[in-house]
């Protein structure tokens, strides 16, 4: 037995917890405030995050649900100052690109509430940068390349549950995509079969952090939902 799954072998359901109705409800509202608390962050501190923290993170991201299970993401996680500042440089080269008329009048008008440009000190501030990649095709257990399937989805699904896990500990996050950021396969050493989807940023928020209060204002459920009842 190589201890690879190819048959349709069930198990049964591990690890289900069934709470009574009403503390599903707190559980809810619970999580609701946690991650409402949540904010995306643009000037963050240099102080040092353990390595632990994110790998413990990472580890919540991969239980991501994901096309066949075949897991098709890749999280290259830099720590070095001097990969850091090789990233700030391309990135802001993407940026001042970007912001210089690339964007378009309309997007540049969407962005102004947001007070962003194309300086990017938190790519080495941050103590940690996440390069996630997607994987249109990976090799198998037993090493045989194959085609990955959902990749948009599952990548940012599982990108969902990293910054989820980041906040859950204690960490600001940003979700940071220069475009485009084909540089970061060169950088982080990954193949063209990759794509980077997001450059995440983590770390202690700076002391005198600011969010744009136009990030303050979230939809009512009544505007991101519709009941069929
Ligand atoms: N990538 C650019 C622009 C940008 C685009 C969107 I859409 C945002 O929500 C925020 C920024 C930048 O990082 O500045």
């Amino acid at each position: 037995m190589d201890g690879i799954t190819k048959d349709f072998r069930p198990v049964p359901l591990p690890d289900y917890v069934e709470y009574p109705p009403e503390e599903m409800l707190a559980r809810a509202r619970g999580f609701y405030e946690t991650i409402a608390k949540r904010h995306t962050v643009r000037d963050f501190s240099s102080r040092p995050v353990p390595r632990e923290i994110i790998e413990t993170c990472l580890l919540a991201a991969g239980t991501a649900p994901n096309g066949a299970n075949h897991q098709p993401w890749h999280f290259a996680v830099i720590g070095d100052p001097a990969i850091k500042a090789r990233i700030r440089v391309e990135a802001e080269e993407e940026e001042k690109a970007f912001y210089a008329g690339k964007a378009g009048e309309e997007w540049l008008a969407a962005l102004k509430p947001l007070g962003t440009d194309a300086s990017k000190p938190f790519l080495e501030e941050a103590p940690w940068l996440i390069a996630i990649f997607g994987a249109r095709q990976s090799p198998s257990a037993d090493g045989v390349m194959r085609k990955n399937y959902y990749v948009p989805e599952s990548v940012s699904i599982a990108t969902g549950f990293l910054i989820t896990a980041l906040h859950q500990a204690g960490l600001a996050t940003l979700t940071h995509t220069p475009s485009p950021m084909g540089f970061l396969n060169g950088i982080c050493k990954r193949p063209s079969a990759e794509k980077p989807y997001i450059l995440l940023v983590t770390g202690y928020p700076a002391p005198n952090a600011t969010i744009p209060r136009h990030a303050t204002e979230k939809k009512p459920l009544s505007q991101i939902a519709s009941f069929f009842v």
